[in-house]
């Protein structure tokens, strides 16, 4: 499984102690060994570092624009740390770095298409930005991850399905409203009330349900990781918004962060299941008083101006995680929801 992503900038070998280093998930500046990334870029040119950059001059095309030239990928274990790695213009470097376990070679083609394809046909990335860095690291990392997860894991043990049959659900909402706790309440059973973990980056968990397959991304919900929901959401089959409907003061915030997603029309016709979690906190589902939940659920559909939501299939629906409440149920309109 691909466990982080990096991008060093100034290549050269003059420049080995003012590289720029960029990497998602985890902090590699913290993580590696001093020498690991001058160990890294000597192993890959096998110490021969190129004297100029004919290859950059010559890729300027005639729009202006530039074409990056990707050299073939190169497998590495340094330092215990399984990397594979790509030289863009003989100036930078994407790398990979696997689980120990995990061979290369079996991404060699996801990493060099996909890296040809977002930089030289999308163009997402000029590399002098640092937001459009993140984003193309973020990105290329969120393919090759599924690309392993679904296909070269996954597919084994379900070999008797068609790899496209994960069935992905985007769930996001803003922060601490139960998301994670949710995922793993399906999948474990389990629930901590004293479990307090935010979730700092693209949680995707794998659900057998009815002999459907789900791919749920549950989606860091901290205001700084916000803007990366439009990676995640990509190619999603569903998307599920779960509010905390015990914390009226925040409200106000989800509606905001609900319809600018709503309103994006890329997404327009994607199914959505919005849950109002943390039922159990205003103690409904206990006295099972319908008048109550009702009313609840009209002030919730005011509040948030749900009835104006319209060109797609959608529900709302109360649940607990805490409790169990209307949580098969919410599974079964995901379910639903796809289907029709
Ligand atoms: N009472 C109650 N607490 C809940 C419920 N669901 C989750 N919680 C609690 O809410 C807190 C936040 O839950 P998380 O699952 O971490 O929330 P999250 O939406 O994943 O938060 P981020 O990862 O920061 O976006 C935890 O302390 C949970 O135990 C619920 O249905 N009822
Ligand atoms: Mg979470």
């Amino acid at each position: 499984m691909l466990s982080t992503i990096f991008l060093l900038k100034s290549k050269q070998s003059k420049d080995l102690d003012h590289l720029d280093i960029y990497s998602y998930p985890d902090d590699l500046n913290k993580k590696c060994p001093a020498n690991f990334f001058k160990r890294l870029i000597e192993g890959h040119d096998e110490g021969c570092i190129p004297e100029n950059d004919i290859t950059y001059k010559k890729s300027k095309i005639s729009d202006g624009s530039l074409t990056y030239h990707l050299d073939t990928p190169i497998p590495q274990f340094i330092d215990g740390l399984n990397t594979f790695t790509i030289c863009i213009n003989s100036k930078m470097m994407i790398g990979l770095i696997f689980e120990q376990d995990d061979n290369p070679y079996d991404y060699k083609e996801i990493f060099e298409d996909l890296s040809n394809e977002l930089l030289n046909n999308e163009k997402v990335c000029s590399f002098e930005d640092e937001i459009d860095i993140e984003n193309f690291l973020l990105t290329l990392f969120i393919d090759i991850r599924r690309y392993g997860d679904e296909i070269l894991e996954k597919f084994p043990q379900v070999s008797f399905q068609q790899a496209n049959l994960f069935t992905k659900a985007f769930l996001f909402g803003i922060d601490e409203v139960g998301k994670t706790s949710f995922v793993r309440r399906i999948k474990t059973g389990e629930f901590n009330e004293n479990y307090f973990s935010p979730t700092r980056k693209f949680n995707i968990e794998y659900i057998m349900k009815n002999e459907m397959s789900f791919a749920f991304w549950d989606m860091p919900g901290q205001t700084s990781f916000r803007k990366k929901w439009l990676m995640g959401i990509q190619d999603s089959n569903i998307i599920v918004y779960m509010i905390d409907i015990a914390n009226q003061l925040r409200f106000e915030e989800a509606k905001q962060e609900l319809w600018k997603i709503l309103e994006n029309p890329e997404f327009s016709e994607i199914p959505l299941l919005i849950l109002g979690n943390k039922i159990d906190l205003i103690n409904l589902n206990n006295s099972h008083n319908e008048d109550q939940l009702q009313r609840t659920e009209r002030e919730i559909f005011e509040f948030f101006d749900l009835d104006s939501i319209i060109h797609r299939e959608w529900q709302f629906m109360f649940t607990s995680v805490k409790t169990n409440y209307n949580l098969e149920k919410a599974i079964q309109a995901v379910f639903n929801l796809i289907e029709l």
